[in-house]
């Protein structure tokens, strides 16, 4: 980690903290001071030149983006030091771990806050292997300067114990959008799953229509600049290849609140796993369609010499910088783009074929309605009729451990949701009206007026954690807490 001399009076100015904070605000740990530290992040506000001429300032970790790629063992115990040099308490989750509440970085867990100003040693057992991430767990609200709206988010990558490694090369792909800004008047639909909207959901999502109709619609969000791993597209490194070589992307959708797609014209993208998981069906795809916090392993086959772009499929977000070159060795001229046939994503390719989920012990059924601008102009998201209170944390459901838990959702309103669970993975059951098994993942994207159906099985105890991953949501009221018996 690099210090200069401003950073270092200013930890100096923290050192009585600093002393003292380990013993107050270690979470997981219990065991003498002289542990070796595996990492340690730095939070503070410093600039990223994702061009010449746009540099941001914004909240990051160790003063770049993405945040560096920690690389952990999988079992093996592991501590991170994260020094909080900014005037507000802040949390890191840990996205994708099977780790206990106080140290998964999720206040409404009951994890404890990394003091501003001060500093917290984190200590726990990565596990499972895979792609995985690691993020701010802040409420932002009305504030854009906060949570996953920063650049606060990096790359895990835990280490198999067995790598099958039939890939000649690794690249770490973050996509990522900044300067936010909000707008009135809705968010533009798209078309992304596969899957038709059902009737019923749209009528709940009319009736709650007609009642906020005096209301405006709610703020979005939307961005002036894209990048992937921190430069605007032609402005950072090329990737560098050579003919017949086996290239693995790791792809994440760091975004707050949008959902991403990628292309590499000419090329086509097969799907090794999801959310650090491998698929049972290695399925070849033309598009990468990921929600916010989704990531995808891939390996693309080298086979079509060039300079071409690798972008979003928005022209809009390509043009202001989501994209990245990929250069053949040998090959020179300008950078090509050509746009894919349109693709629909369908989770369910990747699934075991003519095979059935094992059946759920107990269903709960959950239906999403949004309420338009209920909450000083932002919208206002219900779970079966309850927004997420923030100062009362109350768990919603309460779960048996050993027992699998089926979960139903039926979302009446037109946007899509990218739906997390913490601490556990689940299997997809049942999305855009198909059944399928075998596909495990963190996040999943619930198409608008659809359902979607996964299972986890209640494993890892302690409060846990479920949450639409966009940030705008969450902050509304699209949270749930599930406590164990
Ligand atoms: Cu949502």
């Amino acid at each position: 980690m690099p210090i200069d001399r401003r950073s270092l009076l200013k930890l100096a100015g923290t050192l009585p903290v600093l002393a003292a904070a380990p013993r107050l605000a270690r979470a997981g740990g219990g065991e003498a001071a002289a542990e070796k530290v595996d990492y340690t992040l730095r939070i503070a506000t410093d600039l990223v030149e994702l061009a010449p001429d746009h540099i941001v300032s914004t909240t990051l970790y160790n003063g770049q983006y993405p945040g560096p790629l920690l690389r952990f063992r999988e079992g093996q115990r592991t501590i991170v030091d994260v020094v909080n040099d900014t005037d507000t308490p802040e949390l890191v989750h840990w996205h994708g771990q099977f780790i206990p509440s106080d140290v998964d970085g999720s206040a409404e867990e009951g994890t404890p806050f990394i003091p501003a100003h001060g500093v917290s040693r984190i200590a726990f057992v990565p596990r499972p292997a895979g792609f995985r991430f690691y993020h701010t767990h802040v409420v932002a609200g009305n504030d854009l300067a906060r949570g996953t709206y920063t650049g606060q988010s990096g790359p895990v990558y835990i280490e198999p114990k067995h790598n099958p490694g039939a890939y000649d090369r690794e690249v770490f792909l973050v996509l990522k959008e900044f300067a936010p800004t909000f707008s009135r008047g809705g968010d533009m639909a798209i078309d992304a799953l596969t899957g038709s909207p059902l009737k019923a959901l749209q009528q709940i999502g009319e009736t709650a229509d007609k009642e906020a109709r005096e209301k405006s619609k709610g703020y979005e969000v939307g961005y002036a600049l894209f990048s992937i791993n921190g430069r605007m597209l032609g402005h950072g490194e090329p990737i560098r290849v050579k003919e017949g070589e086996r290239v693995l992307f790791h792809v994440l959708n760091a975004s707050a609140t949008e959902i991403r797609s990628l292309a590499l014209p000419g090329h086509v993208f097969r799907v090794t796993a999801l959310d650090g998981n491998p698929v049972p069906t290695q399925a070849e795809v033309p598009v990468l369609w990921l929600g916010t916090a989704e990531r995808i392993s891939a390996i693309v086959e080298m086979n079509r010499p060039g300079v071409w772009v690798m972008g979003d499929l928005s022209d809009d977000d390509r043009g202001n910088g989501m994209g990245i070159v990929v250069e053949y060795a040998g090959e020179k001229g300008k950078p090509q783009w050509v746009a894919p046939r349109p693709f629909r994503w369908d989770y369910t390719q990747f699934g075991k074929a003519n095979a059935a989920a094992a059946v759920p012990d107990e269903t709960i059924e959950i239906t999403v309605v949004k309420h338009n601008g209920a909450l000083n102009g932002f919208n206002e998201w219900t779970l079966n009729g309850e927004a997420f209170s923030m100062k009362t944390r109350r768990p919603m459901y309460t779960v048996h451990e050993g027992r699998r838990y089926r979960l139903k959702f039926r979302n009446a309103s037109d946007d899509i949701h990218p739906l997390h669970l913490h601490r556990h993975s689940f299997e997809l059951t049942r999305i855009g009206g198909k059944p399928t098994a075998g596909v495990i993942k963190d996040v999943v994207m619930m198409g608008g007026f659809q359902e979607v159906e996964f299972d986890f099985v209640a494993d890892n105890p302690g409060l846990t954690l479920f949450h639409c991953h966009q940030q705008l949501h969450m902050d509304f009221g699209f949270m749930a807490l599930f406590n164990y018996a």
